[in-house]
């Protein structure tokens, strides 16, 4: 046992702890496989110091727009779908729309896994106001400069049979794994997944937003997919933008809802190629369709997936 094993990460909070320390905290956390557990969550074991980074430095501005998401819930379209309709006025013509040259997550970074991963602290100074980032990081975890603010939180989820088989082909494809199917599908039963459990995950920001509606704009995956155009609407009236009568006539919000589809996106040559955050990219659009677990599940998978989220989400309104 290491001197800095379990009672380093027992006791010091998280601003306590020096850069230099680190290496020496993360190591003492719990670990499953490439998870590191962190407070009731398990993280990638390479992005904790982002986490720790973040945690400790950022300073949320009354204007920032932070999405925030589990893993495979659809984080990638909502990201080209904020992009497109916050920056709408500087976009007019679709042709030269930097979607069609820039990954969504280039667009809207994670603050966690990208920004302060690379750096302490980051100079986020070039970024036009208002500011739009996203996090994996559950409500509880977040810093207190995004708690204590102002700022508009999207929050996106999705039924968890889907995020599932997503987060499977997902981990399949970038070797993050070498556990099957059925050994990864038990882990996530357990809690243990990227930015896991699911479900504190969920609840954690459910909370929040039944407290603060202005603050919490809570979207579930398959009704964007079901009404992209009025989820769109909804999206821009929550941020404060809504579309104009006359941009609606035009077409804007058909035109963004187009631009950000899962058709379009994961055609463009920039999507299909390359990495992105260490990771294929390609690998960030799969199939983009709603109840493609039931290609995988077996019925007494589905029926424990099912079971789980009953007694999870007992007495609250969330369903999937
Ligand atoms: P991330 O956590 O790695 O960023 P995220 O973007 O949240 O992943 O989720 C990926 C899922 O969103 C994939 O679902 P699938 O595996 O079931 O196919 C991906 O295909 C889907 N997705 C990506 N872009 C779009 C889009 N434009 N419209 C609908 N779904 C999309």
């Amino acid at each position: 046992m290491s001197t800095l094993d379990p009672p380093f990460s027992d006791h010091l909070q998280e601003d306590e702890i020096t850069p230099d320390q680190y290496g020496d905290f993360i190591s003492s956390l719990p670990t499953v496989g490439f998870l590191s557990q962190y407070r009731g969550f398990w993280f990638p074991t390479w992005h904790m110091q982002g986490v720790l980074s973040f945690q400790k430095h950022f300073q949320a501005h009354e204007t920032d727009i932070l999405l925030m998401t589990p893993p495979k819930v659809g984080t990638t379209w909502l990201k080209a779908i904020l992009f497109a309709i916050v920056n709408r006025k500087h976009h007019l013509d679709l042709q030269k729309h930097p979607l069609l040259t820039n990954n969504p997550h280039i667009l809207v970074p994670y603050l966690d896994i990208q920004l302060y991963n690379t750096k302490e602290v980051p100079d986020l100074t070039s970024f036009p106001s208002p500011r739009l980032f996203s996090t994996h990081l559950p409500y509880t975890l977040l810093p207190a400069s995004i708690k204590d603010s102002t700022c508009k939180i999207v929050y996106l989820y999705r039924n968890p049979k889907d995020t599932f088989v997503s987060l499977w082909h997902f981990m399949e494809k970038n070797e993050t794994t070498t556990d099957s199917f059925e050994e990864t599908f038990d882990k996530f039963c357990q809690g243990v997944n990227p930015f896991g459990p699911y479900w504190d995950h969920v609840l954690s920001y459910w909370n929040e937003s039944l407290e603060k509606s202005q603050r919490v704009l809570y979207l579930r995956y398959e009704e964007l997919k079901e009404q992209p155009t009025t989820h769109l609407k909804r999206i821009a009236e929550f941020l404060e933008c809504p579309f104009s009568s006359e941009e609606e006539t035009k077409g804007m919000v058909n035109d963004i809802s187009r631009l950000c589809s899962f058709d379009h996106l994961s055609k463009l040559e920039v999507n299909k190629s390359g990495t992105t955050i260490d990771m294929k990219t390609e690998s960030l659009f799969h199939r983009g369709k709603v109840g493609d677990w039931v290609n995988y599940f077996t019925p007494q998978m589905s029926e424990k997936l099912d079971d789980i989220f009953k007694e999870k989400f007992h007495g609250t309104r969330l369903t999937f």
